[in-house]
């Protein structure tokens, strides 16, 4: 029977080195012979995502709710390709995920409970990398504030949710890392992969559901 896959969540702040990480990652573990396969969210390709694309780019207006529920929705149409993924060995590696979700809503207002509740039983990860980086440190990357939430009061907000939602994660027994994201590139993919080694050569135990 094939042995299921890791299911690895990339996460973190705006501008945090996301994206430059997930693709570093990938490499190393094709490198490694690992499969693998990555997921992104939002996933602007889909009709949702295109919905989604047009509200980040300011081009249109929705309810705080309405655009929570299409973010939750662009993951609900992946969740059963992620676990085919798993099942059938491959690795899936998510750039983003549901606690993105949590944490922007929330820092609008939006109550941290409802905020959660669409999210539910999605695929669990079996590890979440948080990259943490101060505002500040964000903000002397490239292409910062050009997209709606890239506000650095609104960071700060969004960082504080992150840091409860990992706290719950942890004391629910899932696997939560926070990275400090604020070093140079090759010391933070350093990181990133000595914890990957680590679920990729350890047992995985059956797939969970968020929550
Ligand atoms: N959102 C998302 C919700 O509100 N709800 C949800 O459910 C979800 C899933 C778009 C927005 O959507 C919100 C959150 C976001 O506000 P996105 O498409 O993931 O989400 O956002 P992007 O704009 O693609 O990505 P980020 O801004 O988050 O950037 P990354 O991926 O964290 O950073 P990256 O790798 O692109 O790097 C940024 C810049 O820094 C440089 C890079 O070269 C690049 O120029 N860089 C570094 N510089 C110095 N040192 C390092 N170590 C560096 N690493 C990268
Ligand atoms: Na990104």
């Amino acid at each position: 029977m094939t042995r299921r896959a890791p299911f690895i969540v990339i996460e973190g702040l705006d501008r945090s080195g996301k994206s430059t990480q997930t693709a570093l990652l990938l490499q190393r573990m094709k490198a490694t012979n690992i499969p693998a396969q990555l997921v992104k969210f939002p996933d602007r390709t889909t009709a949702i995502g295109q919905m989604i694309n047009s509200y980040l780019q300011s081009d249109s207006d929705l309810d705080d709710r309405a655009i929570h529920l299409l973010f939750s929705a662009n993951r609900w149409e992946l969740a059963s390709t992620i676990e085919q993924l798993l099942n059938s060995g491959i690795s899936v590696v998510c750039d983003r995920y549901a606690f993105s979700g949590i944490a922007f809503s929330a820092s609008k207002g939006l109550s941290y409970e409802w905020c959660r509740s669409p999210d539910i039983s999605l695929p669990a990860p079996d590890l979440t990398l948080f990259l943490d980086i101060s505002p500040e440190a964000a903000k002397e990357r490239g292409g910062y504030g050009e997209e709606r939430y890239e506000k650095e009061e609104m960071q700060r907000k969004v960082g504080e949710i992150f840091r409860r939602i990992g706290r719950e994660i942890s004391a629910d027994g899932g696997k939560w890392v926070n990275i400090d994201a604020g070093r140079e590139r090759e010391a933070v993919a350093e990181e990133i992969w000595k914890w990957v080694e680590g679920v990729a050569n350890g047992a995985v135990g059956p797939s969970r559901r968020l929550w």
